[in-house]
């Protein structure tokens, strides 16, 4: 008896010297906005939007003014966010409505390394990412796959493409919820591919401008009209599965919080990647006129409401001490991006009255190759470990990967994540190194090193998404990248776009 208890204490004792300290294994959660530029939080400037959670977030944490996404559009930055490449190597552009999963099965990824570590991995939102395989056409009445179970994600909740893309139903592991066998969904390109007898046919925006009765759009986004919206590309059938685009928001946070709360006794990763504030622009009508700024402005109240949501379930099962929470965004600030929502006219008005500027400083947002298109809001907060402040090193979501490998003791071999260098010290702001150099895509790549950098002109380049001619900034001197220097810094000029050539074309960066 006395053994047997000696024996237990023993074991006990045993046991706590090999288990690891809480910090170790800490749950992480990337809460990803969708065109969320820098300045669209109060913590960097906005003085016309409220983002009190975010901010809250902000001050607990450590804030990197110069933390970047890998492109300036959805799909590449994401692609880069879950593999540690860059999505040019890939070939990976901002994705149609029903593209084949991007990612390569057979690659590292995220949600696969801290399933290496022991992690439970789940997303919520939006994907953009492709789903099924190359050349099949994807059965939607189905199993919807290869997707996010197939790279790494133990569970899913999606909206499969984006909010202004069909299919406009939600997608729970591999199927679609909601969905009447009698009234199949399909896809496809064009009218003729969905045109199936039985299914339910939608309004041709292009045909049709007055069933677009939300939004009329101002280019694109008129092929098929769901919920009074015109969205890119052509669904039909499904009408039972539709999703209401004002109870989005909702509806993500629903999931998130069953997520946190199913796994809350194990390490998770959750990523949470919300619908807002891409167009179409439509927030519960509880936070319309939250702002001056219209759908715009109101949309990206709503997205602070659902970060502070989260930050609440946290709390409440006390897991906000050993929680990593990283808040970001897919790419930089746009407004008109395809629908007469009153964003433009309300945002230029207020800029010339002092107003609202998404980008603040910096020159540029989405699309575009100057910094606004990459530099985002960039908040990484960890009570137990990291000691909050502002962080000026240059840093990016690509490094992720061979961050949380470092932290998780995980070693990558020459194939893994091949962009991905670990910036650990400077996230956890131990050091304030951040990386030597990097390189910013929006179709066209640019290089920064320290504060210079170096854009390759584009003479064909039409809406200023790039320079014309070759050009040369030190963001020192000059943030906002107005002054092309390049005349007199020739041979600075020059080694920078033999170093970008060369970063191109190598196997990886790191
Ligand atoms: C563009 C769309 C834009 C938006 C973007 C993707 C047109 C004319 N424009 O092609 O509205 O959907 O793709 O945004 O169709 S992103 O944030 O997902 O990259
Ligand atoms: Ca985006």
């Amino acid at each position: 008896m006395i053994f047997k208890t000696l024996s237990c204490i023993g074991a006990l004792l045993a046991c706590s010297l090999v288990s690891l300290p809480a910090t170790d294994k800490p749950n992480v959660i990337i809460i990803y906005g969708d065109d969320v530029g820098f300045n669209d939080v109060g913590v960097n400037g906005s003085k016309l939007i409220p983002t009190p959670n975010i901010d809250a977030l902000a001050a607990a944490g450590l804030n990197f003014t110069d933390g970047h996404c890998s492109a300036a559009t959805c799909s590449p930055s994401r692609f880069s966010l879950l593999t540690g490449i860059h999505g040019f190597r890939h070939g990976v552009n901002i994705l149609p409505p029903n593209a084949p999963l991007s990612i390569p099965t057979d690659i590292l990824t995220l949600p696969k390394l801290f399933k290496k570590a022991g992690y439970t991995t789940g997303v919520v939102g939006k994907w953009h990412l492709g789903i099924g395989k190359k050349g099949v056409p994807t059965d939607w009445n189905g199993e919807v796959k290869p997707g996010p179970l197939e790279i790494g994600f133990d569970s899913s909740f999606l909206l499969p493409s984006t909010n202004d893309r069909v299919p406009c139903v939600y997608l729970d592991d591999h199927r679609v919820i909601g969905l009447d066998p009698k009234d199949p969904l399909f896809v496809g390109r064009n009218l003729k591919e969905v045109q199936k007898p039985g299914s339910t046919q939608y309004p041709d925006g292009k045909k049709d401008r007055k069933a677009m009765t939300y939004y009329q759009s101002t280019h694109g986004h008129n092929n098929s009209v769901i919920n009074g919206i015109g969205r890119i590309g052509y669904m039909s059938g499904g009408k039972s599965a539709l999703w209401n685009d004002e109870t989005m928001a909702d509806e993500f946070v629903k999931q998130a919080k069953n997520y946190i709360a199913d796994n809350k006794d194990k390490p998770f990763f959750l990523y949470f990647a919300s619908q807002d504030i891409h167009v179409p622009r439509a927030p519960h009508p509880r936070f319309k006129g939250k702002t001056e700024l219209g759908h715009r402005g109101d949309a990206m109240v709503q997205f602070d409401w659902s970060t502070g949501e989260i930050m609440k379930a946290l709390d409440e099962h006390g897991l906000t001490d050993n929680t990593i929470v990283i808040f970001s965004s897919d790419n930089g600030p746009v407004y008109d991006d395809g629908y007469k929502d009153g964003t433009v006219v309300q945002t230029s008005s207020k800029e010339v009255d002092n107003g609202h500027d998404g980008s603040g400083i910096w020159r540029g947002g989405k699309y575009q190759i100057y910094e606004g298109g990459t530099r985002v809001p960039f908040i990484i907060r960890w009570p137990a470990k990291i000691k909050p402040g502002t962080s000026k090193a240059m840093v990016n979501q690509i490094d992720f990967v061979a961050s949380f490998a470092e932290l998780l003791d995980i070693e990558l071999t020459d194939q893994d994540a091949i962009d991905s260098r670990s910036t650990l010290s400077t996230f956890l702001g131990e050091d304030n190194k951040g990386l030597p150099y990097m390189l910013q895509e929006a179709r066209t790549i640019a290089l920064r090193v320290g504060d210079w950098k170096y854009i390759p002109g584009n003479p064909k380049s039409n809406r200023g998404r790039t320079p014309k001619e070759d050009t040369l900034f030190n963001l020192e001197n000059d943030p906002s990248e107005q002054k092309n220097i390049i005349g007199e810094n020739p041979e600075k000029a020059a080694s920078m776009a033999k170093q970008l050539k060369e970063l191109i074309k190598a196997d990886g960066i790191r």
